[in-house]
């Protein structure tokens, strides 16, 4: 099946599914994904006073490129919700725990994520694995510079074989940025168990015999100084979120 078809079936589908024209604040997430969303939702929206909360540069001009209009995340007042999130991920678990940071921009999408009533994954269907890491290689970490160092030697404690600062060749020499002026670790962990293989006794989950459980890991890495947020996301996927996958057509996957 061909890749963008499956990725514009699936925003047309979660837009189906879960946008409200009515809404007023709605989160975009990054990534190429999203891009269909973000037309489905043009395609429907009739009610020019929503306001869509971007997650990076990148996903405020797909909104601005669609002529819907932008509302920056620290504008909102301390007290609003957003009525609705979506983004897409880089692999998602059957617990619907996301990896997310292969397009550098985690910290911004976990703050809108979390800010929303409903978070709503969109992927295709390569994201959708039994457990995360499956095909999925590394967990996307965004550090301060000056921790690179010392982070990367605290993730080989924890059990990364390999973990790397994020460089690219071709659109600039050297670290690539995020938009915090930040950097990228990706880190390289084995497989991630969720609480029932903890149950089934696959593994302890906290490191010491080489397992980690999704949450933590999460909380392990994000303990460790220098570290502004970590690519996983957990929990943030209530009984009313789907992550939707498109393959032959729309498969919804609820958690
Ligand atoms: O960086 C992210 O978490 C993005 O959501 C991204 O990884 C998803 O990208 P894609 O929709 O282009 O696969």
């Amino acid at each position: 099946v061909n890749i963008e078809s499956a990725k514009r079936a699936a925003g047309k589908q979660a837009v189906a599914d879960h946008f409200d024209p009515s809404a007023s604040h709605v989160g975009i997430g990054s990534g190429t994904t999203i891009v269909y969303v973000v037309e489905a939702i043009k395609e429907s929206s009739t009610n020019p006073q929503i306001r869509f909360v971007p997650t990076g540069y990148q996903s405020r001009q797909v909104i601005v490129q669609a002529g819907l209009t932008p509302i920056a995340f620290d504008s909102l007042p301390e007290d609003t919700m957003l009525d609705i999130a979506f983004d897409g991920a880089d692999e998602v678990d059957v617990e619907l725990n996301c990896i997310k940071g292969g397009g550098a921009c985690l910290f911004q999408e976990k703050l809108v994520a979390e800010r929303a009533k409903k978070f709503i994954c969109v992927a295709d269907y390569r994201k959708k694995q039994d457990r995360l890491l499956t095909n999925w290689p590394t967990i996307p970490i965004e550090v301060a510079p000056i921790s690179v160092p010392t982070v990367l030697h605290s993730l080989r404690v924890l059990g990364s074989s390999n973990p790397k600062l994020r460089t690219t060749l071709l659109e600039k020499s050297g670290p690539l940025k995020t938009d915090q002026d930040f950097f990228i670790i990706d880190a390289p962990f084995p497989k991630l168990l969720i609480a029932e293989d903890i149950a089934a006794g696959k593994g302890k989950g906290d490191g010491s015999d080489g397992t980690w459980e999704v949450n933590k890991l999460s909380e392990a890495i994000k303990a460790l100084t220098g570290v502004l947020e970590v690519g996983i996301f957990s929990g943030l996927n209530g009984p009313d979120a789907d992550a939707i996958s498109g393959k032959e057509g729309v498969k919804t996957v609820t958690s």
